[in-house]
């Protein structure tokens, strides 16, 4: 069966009606025809949900927060997209079934959306799908975009980066706060969540990563301390001039232990707008220039269909170099 055109997807999107909303999910997914005058249409009714990033390394508890930060949301009357992102699995679609079934509790409740993305050579990148489908999923009414991602490898931080607010998830024990600094995730994280705060060494960790926060604003804020929020544990020691705002939060995600104040720290970030608007014009240059990559990408491949095997079999026979023959094909589209 043929798939509904474009416009019947954005308006059963409109319209909150699930099947539509994965459907057309599908079609922005691999780019079918169509999926950018989809994306154009549907642009308008975005920006209401607050798109939310939760990351870390395997088995630390991400599902079971997702699954307990989703049940907090829907008590309080929201509706909740959830999207697993699994950057490292050829799987699509129905994969991370591990994560399905974690989630189970959630996954017949009212007003919850899962999707799983596990799309590692996705077209246009995997940051720009899930941008993509928290789009969609914003249209489609939902109040709050859960986005999920295994690991703290620089594929998680380019996924997390379509996200308005970024979790990190750490567990006692792991090494995680070296793993943290390694990655670059110091940078990126709004909110630490220290989970399996039930093992020993859940404090240590939460003091750590509250040193290393200190650190980094030191280091950040050398010239202008006055102009500086401090970052740790809660503490807002600069009142209306928090320039930099993280939060570090000790959970039990199995008990549900903390999930509350996770909740509250979400949502109180959420309500600092200086912050969301500063990042807001970096974002869109970053999203405008992934999505002219992909296109120039696309187009150059394309148009150079037909002379690329012969520019290949030039250089495989040595008759010119690769260096060349690229510099010959970027001439011809007109680019130098
Ligand atoms: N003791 C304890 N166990 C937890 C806690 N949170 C999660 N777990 C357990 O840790 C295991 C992994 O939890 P998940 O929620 O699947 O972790 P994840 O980070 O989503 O895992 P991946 O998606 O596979 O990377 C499960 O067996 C959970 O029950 C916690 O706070 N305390
Ligand atoms: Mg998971």
């Amino acid at each position: 069966m043929a798939a509904p055109p474009w416009d019947e997807l954005v308006s059963g999107v409109v319209e909150r009606r699930p099947r539509a909303v994965a459907r057309l999910i599908t079609m922005v997914e691999s780019r079918e025809p169509g999926w950018q005058e989809a994306m154009r249409a549907l642009y308008p009714r975005t920006g209401d949900a607050r798109v939310v990033g939760i990351t870390g390394p395997p088995g630390a508890g991400k599902s079971t927060l997702t699954n307990q930060v989703s049940r907090t949301l829907v008590a309080q009357g929201r509706r909740v997209g959830i999207i697993a992102v699994d950057p490292s699995s050829p799987f699509s679609g129905g994969a991370l079934l591990g994560d399905r079934i974690r989630m189970r509790d959630i996954l017949t409740a009212p007003g919850v959306f899962i999707r799983s993305m596990a799309t590692r050579g996705s077209l246009g990148g995997l940051s720009q799908a899930a941008r993509d489908v928290a789009r969609i999923l914003d249209a489609a009414g939902y109040d709050d975009v859960l986005i999920e991602t295994v690991g703290v490898g620089q594929d998680e931080v380019d996924v997390v980066r379509a996200a308005d607010l970024v979790i990190v998830v750490c567990v006692p024990g792991q090494g995680d706060a070296v793993q943290i600094l390694k990655a670059g995730i110091m940078e990126i994280a709004d909110i630490f969540v220290v989970n399996k705060a039930d093992h020993p060494g859940a404090h240590e960790l939460t003091m750590e990563i509250a040193s290393m926060l200190e650190l980094a604003r030191l280091d950040a804020c050398d010239d202008t301390p006055a102009s500086c929020h401090v970052p740790a544990l809660d503490a807002d020691l600069n009142g209306d001039e928090a320039v930099w705002r993280v939060d570090v939060v000790e959970t039990c995600a199995v008990s549900g232990e903390g999930i509350p104040r996770l909740v509250d720290a979400i949502t109180e970030q959420f309500a600092e707008p200086a912050a969301a608007k500063a990042s807001a014009h970096a974002r869109a240059r970053e999203e405008i220039l992934a999505l002219v990559d992909a296109e120039l990408a696309g187009v150059a491949r394309r148009r150079l269909a037909a002379s690329l095997p012969e520019a290949a079999a030039h250089v495989a026979k040595m008759e010119t170099d690769p260096y060349s023959a690229a510099e010959q094909l970027l001439a011809e589209l007109g680019i130098q």
